[in-house]
């Protein structure tokens, strides 16, 4: 590609198209796993995977931690003024994804244009800088894969946006999430993001619980009907996290958002964007996330990270761990891919990783780690016994009495009578070792 189509000024000199040079290499700035055009099950590898890049970690996040400064300098937040340094992280955002080669990129509105001073102010904001994100999604091919609001941010939302107490923040919030689907929608968002951050409580005492969900129902219905009156027809998510920066957050874990969705009837609209950190927090696992959303037809779409199993924060750490990628596309795979949604990596860099590259090599890495989890799950399920195995532990409901249960014809009458009669059942393995051991011969 030449220089000309990532602006006027390159922020990464020094780094060239990200190429794929397979296993053998040892180059940390080539993939050795991600090759996009490989197919697998008649799709490629892009097809299947649809990276994303997360707007606000890679090109905001510049390592401030609670207990100390700014560790990372980048060289597109230089200017003073706040609108031309957003421009310039447009240029670095587009130049940095065209390098590495990701179809798709994920932002809050507040990632893209600074707050204004006022609702219009911000909007306007908002608005330059779309038309200037159209044009560069135009030159590069690049798609957004998500649009969101950062309604966690700002002093106004300390006790929350849409469920917040008082009605003006929550008129505000909306505001907020009004512009940002305009936004999404101008720049053909295949989805629009709500993460409760601080929809939630710190303390019950002061919280009247059912009335703060029903009033977050009520908003994400004005959303729908919003995003639908404008023309977009894409999945509203919904990013389920259990606490921080909450002590308690609504959107707990997947179950929590299943029963949500359907108990306001917003399951039609809504699906679940899963983060594997979040997961963690939740003390569940990735993969036990996913199913939830599988099971429930809700998966929409994945923050791919990981978290530390040390420590209870969200980290955000670019995910290595193959084994944790395996399981989530052994869930994923079957399931018929992620459809409109993505992997998007949700993920920074450490703080102490201040070299232009690292974002580079943390992305990568991540993308190999998913490539090579994508063949892996694909041998375990077309190779392996594995799904008949599996399959074979409830083969006594394929007929005759449990087949007949599944059905709902059998009283407790029926099955006591089948208990006295067939006597005690024979102990069955659940054989969870010849399961762990069929995914590590196949890595
Ligand atoms: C924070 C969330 C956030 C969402 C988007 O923990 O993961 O980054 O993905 O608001
Ligand atoms: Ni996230
Ligand atoms: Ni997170």
């Amino acid at each position: 590609m030449s220089t000309a189509c990532i602006g006027k000024r390159e922020y990464f000199p020094n780094i060239q198209k990200i190429q794929y040079e397979g296993p053998q290499s040892k180059n940390p700035l080539a993939f050795h796993h991600y090759d996009e055009n490989r197919k697998i099950r008649g799709k490629s590898m892009k097809e299947h995977l649809r990276f994303s890049v997360a707007y606000w970690h890679t090109f905001g996040d510049t390592g401030e931690d609670p207990f100390g400064n700014q560790t990372k300098y980048f060289p597109w937040e230089k200017s003073p003024d706040v609108m031309t340094a957003a421009k310039d992280r447009l240029d670095a955002a587009f130049e940095f994804m065209t390098k590495l080669g990701v179809p798709f990129y994920c932002f809050h509105d507040r990632d893209l244009a600074p707050e204004g001073r006022d609702v219009q102010e911000s909007e306007e904001r908002l608005e330059e800088l779309v038309d200037l994100a159209a044009e560069k999604q135009k030159e590069s091919g690049i798609h957004l894969l998500w649009g969101t609001a950062n309604l966690f941010s700002h002093p106004r939302y300390m006790n929350g946006a849409a469920s917040n107490p008082d009605f003006l923040v929550v008129a505000h919030a909306a505001a907020q999430v009004k512009a940002a689907l305009d936004a999404t929608h101008k720049l053909g968002g295949k989805n629009y993001v709500f993460w409760g951050g601080r929809e939630g409580y710190s303390s019950l005492l002061n919280t009247d619980m059912k009335r703060e969900l029903d009033h977050l129902a009520v908003f994400f219905k004005a959303a729908v009907q919003y995003g639908r009156a404008i023309g977009f027809d894409g999945t509203f998510l919904i990013e389920p996290k259990p606490m921080e920066p909450s002590k308690h957050q609504y959107d707990f874990d997947t179950a929590t958002v299943v029963a949500f969705l359907r108990t306001y009837g917003l399951d039609t609209d809504f699906k679940i964007n899963i983060e594997n950190n979040h997961a963690t927090l939740a003390n569940h696992t990735f993969a036990h996330e996913l199913q939830v959303a599988a099971d429930a037809d809700l998966l929409g779409s994945v923050d791919a990270n990981q978290g530390d199993p040390q420590n209870g924060w969200d980290t955000d750490e670019f995910l290595h761990d193959i084994y944790q990628a395996i399981r989530a596309m052994l869930v994923i795979l079957p399931y018929g891919g992620l459809g409109n949604g993505g992997l998007n990596f949700d993920a920074r860099t450490r703080r102490n990783s201040t070299d232009l590259e690292d974002s580079f090599i943390g992305h990568i890495q991540s993308m190999d780690t998913f490539a090579r989890a994508l063949y892996i799950a694909d041998r375990i399920l077309t190779e392996s016994d594995y799904l008949n195995l599996k399959k074979a532990r409830y083969s006594t409901f394929d007929q005759g009495h449990g087949a007949e249960y599944e059905k709902n014809k059998l009283s407790l009458q029926n099955l006591r009578d089948i208990a006295a009669d067939l006597g005690e059942p024979a102990l069955k393995s659940g054989k969870q070792e010849l399961y762990e051991r069929l995914i590590n011969q196949y890595l």
